[in-house]
Parts: structure tokens; sequence; C-alpha cells
């Protein structure tokens, strides 16, 4: 372990540990011995007692920040200056010890004890990088020490509790925060993504932005960390779609990033980075070799431009002469000097690590003189000298402390004062990489919440970056041609029903249409323009009517095609029904004709059940406008950075698989029902419903298409069109059948009738014609008598028989009492068993 140290107005250095004794006896003998010649500025060169200072300064390190690098010289001119300033300290002289750090926090420790174990005593220690702040800040208050840090800005050394004798001239990096959210409002960014290195620092600015960011309701997208490698952490802002992240990394990890992006190309007008703005300028450049990065400048360049920078103002803006005596550009110069004399090729922009920070350290230096002025006065108050200074001493301790915490001037940093915390209290900039410079954008100050910005920043495409991708939703439509072809059908369908019912009405009397029952006929006829009615409805989505008369088009299409599907499908179940009964009734009842009352009864139950059943589901839970979802879909016709997010309209209940299941299961029973009763029926002509066969085979058409349609039209109901097409040909197709089925030989007979205007009348297959009901009537007249006759015989025969019983009986009796002979048997004749009378009215059909 090495122990660099310098007298303040020698500028001496001397290395290692042994050393520091003989520089201490160097001293004694200087002051001592030689005489005492006067410095620069006037200060007696007399015997001057020293106040030892412990320096701990990242340089060589690998990772981190290696600030020292300009820090360093910085606090040597601020310890010059000091020394050399009459009315600073008089007789005192500040001596700072120290080392290099490399920003490593276990190396910093070690210098820390190394300055701490060896003499002379240090009043105080400075430090920088936040990570050896944190570890000497964490130890010094042990030895009653305070600690002042000129480049640290974890916001976690603001905690009072565990950092109790720390101050620090840099200022804590939540101050980014508040400028970075008023950039983000400004600019219209509510989605923001982070990438931090899993460092103290960066873990409690990100913790603290967050904060910041909830209260804002800006929503953090996703917060990815990272040790070393940054790879995996960028790909996966990609993953999510993070078009604005804020970065947190010390600059060596910013260059692994900066590559990361250029190769996940999360760079260009759709991205926008904000980056710490401590790094110098040229930082995306350098050490690409050395540290194996495998972009090329040009990539670094490609994938830097355009990202914004914050960060506190360390430089005095003002040209005004600050409490050093010196501007901000006699600083600048020096510093420069300094610098060039340590090699740094400042004419060509190279500037050191730590160079942004160097007013910090110069000023840490100047606060420390400040407060051991004032600190000396208040000892001397009480009889004592700082110099008296012991690592137990808490009284001179406490002394330190209040003067630092008074402390305030203006330094080459702005003013210098502490707040309660020990943090600096700055204003940020902003800056942004145009062509591969910064460019000044504006400062915010966040005492007074006020942004100056110079409105110079510029945008790929000219255009502010977006924070997301933008989601268009659209409403998948039914096709129009598809709407208005279905939509042409069914109302074609709609004036054949209402031509059909005239035609019903029209000929009424005509025996056809009257033993086809024209009121049930009617009754399907109404149905199935309700039904066709539906078509239209079931195509009016969102591209015709509101969301909100959607919703009230949900009932109305459900009633229309409720009561229409029971009204047709009823009529006809209501005929077979019947049909189905005859053939199961007894002698008697079947020699009455087919009351219509009973068909019109069985249609009203159904729809009576209908209604009731439709009322109670409005009313409860009445269908309402929902929307599905289809996952986001880009578009290839633009170059906009929109993503398409299709969503389609249906009518739901909130809880639709109930009713669904009542409904279903009642029309499916029915349906069922009414092929069972089709099918027992197939082969019987009853004369007063003389269209029953065909109602039997219009009910196979309508349940057997309702029957597929139904789960189909389930399955397929994310496809609109193909939705749409099913159903209306489903209910097109069953409706114009039956139509076709019921009417079409009714209207050839009437038509045929009216051609040939004779009274024979034809009929196809399942009709009578005038003269077969004649005849038929005729032989059921005969078929009446002759049974008359029948009876009138069998009640004679039976009479006959009896007689006879009684001749037997009475002849027996006389053989008995006198044996006589025995007269021949009489054979009774069998009586004759009754006919099924329903076959006077049901003929099985050949
Ligand atoms: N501006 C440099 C800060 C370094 C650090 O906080 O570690």
């Amino acid at each position: 372990m090495r122990i660099w140290g310098w007298s303040g107005s020698g500028g001496e250095m001397l290395g290692g540990s042994r050393w520091v004794g003989f520089l201490l006896a160097w001293e004694v003998f200087t002051c001592l011995i030689l005489p005492h010649p006067r410095g620069a500025e006037g200060k007696p060169k007399e015997r001057r007692r020293e106040l030892h200072l412990g320096g701990i300064f990242p340089i060589n390190g690998t990772g981190g920040w290696q600030g020292g690098q300009a820090c360093q010289p910085a606090a040597k001119m601020a310890l010059d200056d000091v020394n050399n300033n009459k009315d600073l300290l008089p007789n005192y002289k500040l001596t700072l010890h120290w080392n290099d750090s490399e920003c490593e926090p276990g190396l910093g420790a070690a210098v820390m004890y190394d300055l701490l174990y060896n003499d002379p005593i240090k009043l105080m220690l400075l430090a920088g990088c936040s990570t050896v702040c944190t570890t000497v800040a964490e130890a010094a208050k042990k030895w009653n020490l305070v600690v002042l840090c000129y480049g640290a800005s974890s916001p976690a050394l603001s905690d009072r509790n565990r950092f109790k004798t720390l101050f620090r001239t840099h200022p804590s990096a939540t101050v980014h925060n508040p400028t970075r959210i008023k950039l983000m409002k400004k600019f219209g960014w509510s989605r923001v993504a982070i990438l931090q290195q899993a460092e103290e620092v960066f873990i409690s600015t990100v913790e603290d932005l967050e904060e910041r960011c909830k209260q804002e309701k800006i929503e953090i997208v996703t917060r990815q960390s990272f040790l070393t490698d940054p790879t995996e952490a960028v790909r996966n802002l990609k993953r999510q779609d993070a078009r604005i992240v804020v970065g947190l990394f010390y600059v060596v990890a910013a260059r692994r990033v900066l590559c990361e992006i250029y190769k996940q190309r999360l760079f260009g007008k759709s991205y926008v980075w904000f980056f710490i703005g401590w790094y110098e300028d040229n930082w995306y450049e350098n050490g690409l070799e050395a540290e194996g990065i495998n972009c090329t400048k040009e990539e670094m360049r490609m994938a830097a431009e355009g990202h914004l920078t914050t960060e506190a103002v360390m430089w005095y803006q003002d040209t005004k002469r600050t409490t050093s005596g010196m501007t901000t550009d006699d600083f600048r110069n020096r510093l420069h000097a300094e610098l060039k004399k340590k090699g740094f090729d400042i004419d060509n922009g190279r500037y050191p690590e730590g160079y942004q920070e160097a007013p910090l350290a110069y000023d840490a230096v100047w606060a420390v003189a400040l407060a051991f002025n004032r600190t000396i006065t208040q000892l001397a108050k009480k009889g004592k000298r700082l110099e008296d200074f012991t690592y137990t001493n808490r009284e001179i301790a406490e002394e330190i402390y209040n003067a630092m915490d008074e402390t305030a001037f203006l330094g080459v940093s702005g003013r210098t004062a502490f707040s309660e915390q020990g943090d600096r209290i700055a204003l940020t900039q902003v800056e942004q990489m145009i062509d591969g410079k910064y460019n000044l954008q504006g400062y915010y100050d966040i005492e007074n919440f006020n942004l100056t910005w110079y409105g110079k920043e510029q945008w790929v495409a000219g255009k502010v970056p977006q924070d997301r991708t933008i989601e268009k939703t659209v409403l998948r439509t039914v096709s129009l041609s598809l709407y208005i072809s279905m939509s042409t059908v069914a109302g074609v369908g709609i004036v054949w029903g209402l031509v059909l019912i005239l035609f019903t009405y029209t000929y009424r009397d005509r025996k056809i249409i009257e033993l086809s029952h024209p009121v049930t006929n009617t009754l399907m006829l109404v149905g199935h323009i309700l039904c066709f009615l539906t078509v239209f409805l079931v195509g009016l989505d969102g591209q015709f009517v509101s969301e909100r008369l959607f919703g009230v088009m949900c009932s109305i299409r459900k009633w229309i095609l409720s009561i229409g599907f029971t009204l047709g499908y009823g009529a006809m179940f209501s005929k077979v029904w019947r049909v189905h009964r005859l053939t199961t009734k007894n002698k008697s009842a079947t020699k009455h004709k087919i009351q219509p009352w009973k068909l019109y009864l069985l249609v009203a139950s159904l729809v009576a059940v209908e209604v009731i059943y439709l009322s109670i589901w409005t009313l409860v839970d009445p269908l309402r406008r929902v929307e599905e979802l289809f996952p986001p879909e880009v578009p290839i016709d633009t170059d906009e950075d929109v993503r398409i997010r299709p969503i389609l309209e249906h009518c739901e209940s909130h809880y639709n698989n109930i009713w669904l299941g009542i409904t279903y299961s009642f029309k499916g029973l029915l349906l069922v029902l009414g092929l069972f009763l089709s099918y027992e029926t197939r082969s019987l002509k009853v004369r007063h419903i003389n269209d029953s066969r065909l109602v039997a085979m219009s009910i196979y058409n309508v349940a057997v298409l309702c029957l597929i349609t139904t789960p189909v039209t389930m399955i397929i109901s994310s496809q609109q069109d193909a939705s749409f097409a099913f159903v209306a040909l489903a209910i097109i197709f069953s409706s114009l059948i039956t139509m076709g089925l019921v009417f079409v030989p009714k209207v050839i007979a009437v038509w045929q009738e009216g051609a040939e205007r004779s009274d024979r009348s034809s009929a196809p297959e399942g009709g009578t014609t005038k003269e077969d009901e004649e005849r038929y009537g005729k032989l059921l007249g005969e078929n009446e008598t002759l049974q008359q006759i029948l009876g009138q015989k069998e009640e004679r025969l039976k009479l006959l028989r009896n007689k006879l019983e009684e001749k037997n009986v009475a002849r027996r009796r006389v053989e008995v009492v006198s044996e006589g002979e025995r007269p021949p048997p009489v054979t009774v004749p069998p009586t004759t068993t009754p006919r099924n009378n329903n076959l006077e009215q049901i003929e099985v059909s050949s």
C-alpha cells in the first residue's frame, strides 16, 4: 500500500507510508530550523501548524467512476489556494494524504484504514465514487471523522441515520429525476422503461424515480438490471416494446449498453434514451478496444445519436468572482494547465474522467478550510485547539460537524451549502447528442419547478418519438357486399312470404287450401318473415349502429328470431303433432273432424312460453355489447409506428352460457320431437291436414339445419363474415325450402285449376282431388249405413241366438225326464270383431 501526500504550499509529492514520518520530520525541520519566508499571497511563513486531511481518489480502476483523474488535480489546486490565502486558516497549513481507490469499495476501505492507522491524525476524509463513499462514510463515524464526498451521487448517502457524519459537494442523483419527469411530461411520454447497473447508487436512484413516476401516473413498463453484461437486459427492453428508456450505469457499462443498443436496433426515430450527464463528451468512442467492445466508433455514434442527458450543473454559470477569487473561466484555465501537465490532451477535447466534477473537488477543499476556520474560532472560545483532535474526541468532532453544516460560500461549482441530509442543492441541465456532440437544451430548477427550454432538440424524422406503439382498434365488421347480398335474398324471402300470405287468404275457400289449415300456414309464413327480418339485424354491426344502439339491437334481434322461429316451426310442429295424435286415438274420438283451435292452442302455447322466457331474460340479464379483442397485427402498408388491434362486437349477457343452455335445450327438444313425429307420420295421409307429409319434410329440413348451424356458428363466432353468412344462409335456406315445399304445390294446383277453368283440379303428391273427396264422402256415408245395418243384423242375430239357447235348455230338460231322442246341436255363428275406425280417416299409403 502506498500513501501519497503533498504539503500544500510546496506541492511536493512523496511516495510510501514510510515517507510520512520523513515528511513530518522535514516539516518540523523547516518550521523550526529554517527561516520563515513569506508566501506569494503574503501569508507569513512563520511556523504553521498542520491540519491533516485524508483523501481517497478513484483514478486507475477499470469500472465505476474514475473521476479522481481530474478531481485530484483540482483538489490540489484548492489546497494551494487555501494555504496561500492569508485570511483563511492563518498560522495553519492544510495537508492532504491520499491514495487511489480505483472506485472499488474494498480498496477504498483499505486506503481509509491505512490513513487512519498511520500518523498523523486526519481531521477529515475526502472521498469520491459512491461505492467507496458509502463504505468510508459508514465506517468513519466510529473514528468521529467527518467525511466530505466530492464525487458521490448515490441517493442512499442522504440517509442521515446511516451516514451520520457525511457531507457532499456532489448533488444526489435524485436531482435528475424531477428533470426526467418534467421532460417526460413535456414530450407526452407516460410509458417508460428503466435499465440500470446493479449498484446501490443506481438502485436507490431508480427507487426514487419509480416513486415520482407513480405520483405522476407514468407507467414503468419494465425495470431491467445487469451486473456487467447488459445483453439480456437490453433484449428484454425490446421484448417489452420499451421506447423511452432511462439508463443508469457507469461509463464503462454505458459503452457496453450502447453497443447492445446498436445490435438490437433500439435507436433511431422510435427510441429515446436518457443517460447520465457526467460522462465525458466523447465517452462513447473511448476505450472500445481495451474494454473488448464489439462495435465500431461509427456504430456507437449512430446508437448514441439523439439521446438526452440530465446532470446537475457543476460549473458556476455566472462570470462573477467566487470566494476563491477566481471566475469559472479562471478556474477552467488553471485546471486545463494542471491537466496538460499530467499529459491530458485538453486542446483536442480529450478530457480526463471527473472533469465535470473537478469544481466539486475544488470546492470541497474550500468547504473544509472554511469549516476548520470556523471550528478554530469556536474551539478557541473554549480554550481548545483543532490540532488536538483525536479519533476519540467527540467534542471537536461535533464542532467540525457543526461548522461544516453551517458552511456556505460561492464556489466554482456555484453556491455551496448543505441540506439537512448533507446534500447539495443544485440546478440540472439537459443536453442532447446531435451529430455526435452534446447540445445544451435547457435547465431545470428543481427548487422552483422552473424549466428553461431552448427548443433546439432534434428528432429523427422531425417527430417526437412515441412512448409506445400506437395501437389502433379496428372494428371487424361484416363485409358490405356479403351483407347486401344476404339482405337482398332475405328481402326476396320477405316479399315471397307476403305474397304467400295473400295467396292463402285469397284462395282460402279452395279445398286444397282449406284442408291444409290456412291460418296455421299463415302463422308459419309470419314466422318465416320474422326470421328473414333477423338477417338484416344480424348483419347490422358497428359500421351501421352506435355502441349504445348495438346493445338494444342485440335484444331486438333475439326477440324477433325467437318469436319468428317459434311461430314458423311451432305451426309446422302442431300439424305433425295432430297427425300423430290421430294415429293413436280411439274409435269414438276420431269420428270427429280435427278441431283447428287445437292447432292454434299449441302454437300459442309455444309462443307464450317463448315470450315469458325472453321477458325474464331481458329483464334479469339483458343482452349487451361485448368486445372480443384479437392479438395486435402489424400493418404492412404503412411506415407509421402503429399496430392494429382488431375487435369484434358480440351480444352477450352476464350469464350468457346459462341462458343459451336453456334456449338450446328447449329448442333442441322441440326439434328432436319434431323429427320424431315427422318420422312416425311419414307414410300417413290425413284428410283434414292434407299437406302433413310436406310439413314433415320441412321439419326435417329446419331441424337438421338448426342442429348443424347452432354449434358451427358458436365455433366460428370470431369470424364475422363466416358467422354472418352461416346464420343468414341457415335462416334463408330453412325458410325458403319450407315455404317452397308447403306452398309451391298449392300455388301450382290453384294455378292449374284456374288455367283449366274446370272443376277438376289436379293435386300432386299429398293432395286430394274434389272427386276423390266426394267419392270418399260417399263411401263414408255407405260405410255408415252398412255399419248401421250390420248393427241391426247383429242385434237380430243375438236375439235369435238367445231364443235358440232357451229352446235347447227346454229340450234337454224333456230328455232327462223321458230319456227320449237327443236333438242335433245348433251351431252359433261367431260375432264379427269390430274394425279399427281410425281407418275411416287414415289410410296407409301404398
Ligand atoms: N458524478 C460522478 C458520480 C460518481 C458516483 O456517484 O459514483
